[in-house]
């Protein structure tokens, strides 16, 4: 079912004239070898993790039977925020040091280029659809905190309590054991709290959509903002060229824009799953310190349907789904120890 390498070829369509960057009308690739794309796999979403299985058929379902895939990916999300059982995704979430659950959502369109975002809300229970709210009713594109949360409640979002009798339990245990030591200093997303979803969708007409959603670090430091919400960094869809979104460790893909990246990385002729590959390679290669605790993971897909996954986190899975099925992939397992400056493997 995987889909061969589509290769596209960089356009020349901006040009410096007068000093400035003129860019022609279409500044779509000029040469894309689109090959024969499987047509009948669209829509087509792609998620992080196996549990990114049940979003992305509802996203299919949703999308087959309404036609809008902002709708789809917006929903989809709702499947994985409503899961009291994902400790870092809605209602179920791990809280912050103060025993408070606090989100970060986004959502992108990639016919309009469109984006919404929110971060630090507390007591909603879909963030997702606040980005989306953000995106599609206001003049802005990032709301934080409790301008977030009142502009959600004034849109009709009802007050909710996130945190599960379960997650306030861990939370006092931590809190008993933070009294015994310092607050750690290297970050604690381990296996067992990689649950943040990135989804990423496309039509049969070749328009690219995409939503994040996660409760973050557990025990963060309240208002704590990782990757997730930043466009660019947690998700980016390019409608050119293609899509990308992050999981793992926030701080480790925020201060290079890795979803971007990811997806410029397939603008200059990579294949999904290679262009993850040298995105996370770049962020080893410009952040050596961090080689020990790097913890990142994308997943993308491009216009052309390719999809593919690389990270650096133990047994990273993305989930796939179309009308002809579903699918969990293993991603390319990176070991943090072959990149690099010393294991000199950057493309
Ligand atoms: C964050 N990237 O807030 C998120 C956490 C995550 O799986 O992806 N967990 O840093």
């Amino acid at each position: 079912m995987s889909i061969s390498r589509r290769k596209f070829i960089q356009n020349s369509a901006c040009i410096s004239a007068t000093g400035a960057i003129a860019c022609s009308q279409n500044p779509v690739p000029a040469a894309v070898d689109l090959g024969e794309p499987s047509t009948n796999m669209r829509p087509l979403f792609i998620a992080t993790w196996p549990f990114g299985k049940f979003s992305c058929e509802a996203a299919v379902k949703i999308a087959t039977d309404s036609g809008s895939m902002l709708d789809a990916i917006e929903k989809g999300i709702w499947v994985t925020e409503n899961d009291v059982k994902n400790a870092s995704v809605g209602i179920g979430g791990i809280p912050n040091a103060d025993g408070q659950v606090e989100l970060d959502a986004c959502i992108m369109s990639g016919p309009d280029h469109n984006a919404g975002s929110v971060a630090g809300i507390r007591d909603i229970l879909h963030p997702i659809s606040v980005a989306r709210l953000v995106m599609e009713s206001t003049p802005h594109v990032m709301l934080v905190g409790d301008g977030a949360k009142q502009f959600a409640i004034k849109n009709g979002h009802p007050e909710t309590n996130l945190l599960t009798d379960q997650q306030k339990s861990n939370w006092q245990n931590w809190q008993r054991k933070q009294a015994k030591m310092l607050q750690q200093s290297q970050p604690k997303i381990d296996e067992d709290h990689h649950d943040t979803i990135a989804m990423l969708g496309l039509d049969s007409d070749g328009n690219l959509y995409g939503g994040c959603s996660t409760s973050g670090w557990g025990y963060k430091i309240p208002g704590r903002v990782g990757d997730s919400p930043i466009i660019g960094s947690g998700l980016y869809v390019d409608n050119q060229v293609g899509a990308a979104g992050a999981t793992g460790l926030g701080e480790n893909v925020m201060r290079h824009c890795g979803s971007f990246l990811v997806v410029e990385m397939m603008r200059q002729g990579a294949a999904p799953t290679e262009a993850c590959e040298m995105a996370v390679n770049r962020i080893a290669e410009i952040d050596p310190k961090n080689l020990d605790n790097l913890d990142i993971n994308f997943i993308a897909l491009n216009k052309a349907g390719a999809y593919g996954a690389a990270g650096t986190s133990k047994g990273f899975k993305y989930s796939v789904s179309s009308p002809q099925g579903s699918e969990i992939i293993d991603a390319k397992a990176m070991s943090v120890k072959a990149i690099g400056p010393e294991g000199g493997n950057r493309k």
